[in-house]
């Protein structure tokens, strides 16, 4: 990327509607730390990052950035950026040791202290409830794969809405369930690693339904915004042959149309269905499931990096599909630059998205839950850090959903991922996110050069009203 690609004399112009929320966005075993303090339980990411040779380098979530002690100063820091809104997750090990019965009061004491400092701030806390950190009791008990988490997800998500729907008014359920689900039941990237398309099958449903009976417990306790966030990759066909065009319907149906049309019709597509029970991985639905899962929602969470193109082909050797049934599709090299993920960047690709959304999910206001992108970060000489390339992808991105909003989607909120450096998972710290630069040996906070051109998107949105 040379410097003229970056665009910053962008940001005055970009005009959201009024009342548009702007927030950053984390969640729990990413940042927390403290895995082992007032009680909480062990998740699958305890158990899948301490499995020797899961991660990059073998990291963990075990100090993270320590945000459970660190989070006054990170609440300082989203106030001096303006944000409007933070997103964040409860580990569900830490209010529920063993994921269900006995209640762990000093995590749930964590959170309500988060919370105050936010609302203190005049910023509106955005909760989770869901992030990947499924508790290791439930896990040993089936996990996602068993029926029963579904019900114990719902029980988990009226203990934590008894402690805190006096004060926060965002819910979410689950973050991204395709890569609950996917990620860690059939390719095994994700925790709990496993490699099986029956487990992966099942998971997605329960993750769904007890997406639906939390929404159904959290509605019935008087919540009134109420969301799931989803992520989305747009897959295009590498050419027109009619087997390339199928690959792309084929892994659109699992990324992207599995989870959205029974949230949003209370019907799997049948493609779907048909794909799965070919590859010997039905969806286990039993009567009733789906109205619950379409239960009414008052958002939907998008999450969006990049975009996809696929055709048939032989798969690289180590590299195990994320789709069931899928061993003979392949993910193309993205063109032009890209991220240190490896990820392509196509804005035009975000606003075609919402736009697509908005139609197949009629009536639904949708939020931006996450979105950004991973870059070589360093303190410069001058203590800054130089971050151009994630604040033209900000500037880019951010302008894609004005292009969205103009053309009819209704798209309220922007939250970008993510507020800090943090642990990226399976690709452990080698991997910065964050609008703010965290130095891991000092910790550090260091605002970037993309942190202040997004805070003077919000300084311009403010003034306009
Ligand atoms: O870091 C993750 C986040 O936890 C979920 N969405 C994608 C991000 C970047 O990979």
């Amino acid at each position: 990327m040379t410097s003229t690609d970056v665009r910053p004399e962008l940001a005055p112009g970009l005009a959201f509607p009024p009342g548009f929320t702007f927030g950053a966005a984390t969640a729990a075993y990413q940042i927390e730390g403290a895995v082992d303090v007032d009680g909480r339980g062990p998740s699958i990411w305890d158990t899948f990052s301490h499995t020797p040779g899961a991660t990059y380098l073998g990291h963990t979530g075990d100090v993270a950035v320590e945000h459970y002690t660190r989070y006054p100063q990170d609440v300082r820091l989203m106030a001096d950026l303006g944000l409007s809104a933070y997103r964040f997750s409860v580990a569900w090990s830490r209010v529920l040791p063993e994921g269900a019965g006995r209640v762990e009061q000093r995590g749930l004491d964590f959170y309500r202290r988060l919370v105050d400092e936010l609302l203190g701030q005049g910023i509106e806390p955005w909760l989770t409830l869901y992030h990947w950190d499924l508790p290791q009791a439930l896990q040993d008990a089936g996990g996602w794969a068993a029926r029963d988490t579904a019900a114990r997800f719902a029980d988990y998500a009226e203990v934590v809405h008894g402690a805190l729907g006096d004060r926060v008014r965002h819910w979410s359920t689950l973050n991204e369930p395709m890569c609950s689900a996917l990620l860690g039941h059939m390719s095994g990237q994700h925790a709990p690693g496993q490699q099986d398309p029956v487990a992966a099958a099942r998971a997605t449903h329960h993750l769904l339904l007890g997406h639906g009976l939390a929404t159904q417990a959290l509605r019935s306790r008087g919540a009134d915004s109420l969301g799931v966030t989803l992520n989305f990759t747009p897959m295009t066909p590498a050419t027109d042959r009619p087997e390339d065009v199928d690959a792309a319907r084929r892994l659109d149906g699992q990324q992207n149309r599995m989870f959205l049309v029974p949230i949003a019709t209370g019907e799997y597509p049948a493609d779907v269905v048909a794909d799965l029970a070919a590859a010997g991985a039905p969806l286990p639905v039993e009567d009733g499931d789906l109205a619950v899962i379409a239960a009414p929602l008052d958002w939907l969470g998008v999450n969006y990096y990049f975009e996809s193109t696929v055709a048939v082909g032989e798969r690289p050797a180590g590299r195990p599909t994320s789709f069931i049934g899928a061993e003979d599709v392949v993910e193309l090299e993205p063109e032009g630059p890209t991220t240190t993920m490896g990820w392509g960047i196509s804005p035009g690709a975000f606003t075609r998205l919402l736009l697509r959304i908005a139609s197949q999910a009629p009536g639904l206001p949708l939020v931006i839950t996450e979105n950004g992108s991973a870059w070589p970060d360093e303190v410069s000489d001058d203590g800054a850090v130089h971050d151009p390339e994630r604040t033209d992808y900000l500037l880019r991105h951010l302008e894609a959903v004005t292009e969205a909003i103009e053309g009819g989607a209704d798209v309220r909120g922007y939250f970008a991922w993510s507020l800090l450096d943090n642990y990226e998972w399976a690709r452990g710290y080698a991997q910065r996110f964050g609008l703010v630069h965290v130095d891991y040996a000092t910790q550090q906070r260091t605002l970037k050069d993309s942190a202040h051109a997004y805070a003077e998107v919000l300084r311009a949105h403010r003034e306009q009203g």
